[in-house]
């Protein structure tokens, strides 16, 4: 998969893509991230890429015209599966989303700052709008981090033991189990007996037990979904 994303700040990103399974991801050649600056599109002096809105209020807009230079620009080197802005009035990012977006060739994630985008390129070049939650951040640079690590690490062979991805919380609807490592007893607390004595298909069955309790008691949404 390949990612280009468009900012203004795109050093806000760099080390989120450069450590971990993010790294690991595009040490394997399985995922290129690309960060693209705005302001190395625009015409106006002095580097501008914002200004007032129209009818006044408070809060700087990104102009149209860099924004569609720097789109035209990576369309014309591939053809994107999905253009999305990042934006607190988009639905809602979930797991679900990540999954389908996994399996996409190439993405175009835009960033918006200040009061966000000129509306026109919502309507000529944006395919998908996504939100990570209901509160708003100073850009979208963090909540594209957000979601290129979530849909990252779901490419198939990104992680280590393939399996793991697929015992995530949410992977199908329910929390993920508790989980323990060593010491046996710590302060007094102990790892569940179940556990311990090599009987896997015991342990299955606990781990289902235990995912399916918790996601009752804290998140009994996701059960009527
Ligand atoms: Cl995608 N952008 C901004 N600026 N704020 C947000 C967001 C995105 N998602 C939640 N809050």
């Amino acid at each position: 998969m390949h990612i280009d994303i468009i900012s203004v700040v795109p050093e806000l990103m760099q080390s989120a893509f450069a450590h971990s399974i993010m790294k690991r991801a595009q040490e394997k050649g399985l995922l290129t991230v690309a960060c693209h600056n705005l302001r190395d599109y625009t015409t106006y002096r002095h580097a501008q890429v914002d200004d007032y809105q129209f009818g006044g209020g408070a809060g700087m807009v990104l102009m149209p015209e860099p924004l569609a230079n720097a789109i035209e620009h990576l369309k014309e080197q591939k053809t994107f599966d999905a253009i999305i802005y990042m934006t607190p009035d988009g639905p809602t990012f979930n797991q679900k989303m990540a999954n389908t977006l996994s399996l996409k060739k190439n993405l175009l994630i835009i960033c918006g700052h200040y009061k966000g985008i000129d509306e026109r390129i919502r309507s000529l070049y944006v395919t998908h709008e996504i939100s990570i939650g209901d509160y708003v951040l100073s850009g979208g640079e963090l909540a594209a981090t957000v979601v290129v690590d979530a849909i990252g690490r779901l490419i198939p062979g990104v992680l280590n033991d393939e399996t793991s991805a697929l015992t995530d919380s949410f992977q199908d609807n329910l929390l993920a189990p508790a989980v323990y490592t060593r010491p046996k007893v710590f302060q007094g607390l102990e790892v569940p007996e179940v556990l311990l004595n090599g009987d896997h298909k015991k342990i299955e069955q606990w781990r289902a037990q235990n995912a399916l309790e918790r996601t009752q008691e804290r998140r009994p949404d996701l059960l009527n979904e």
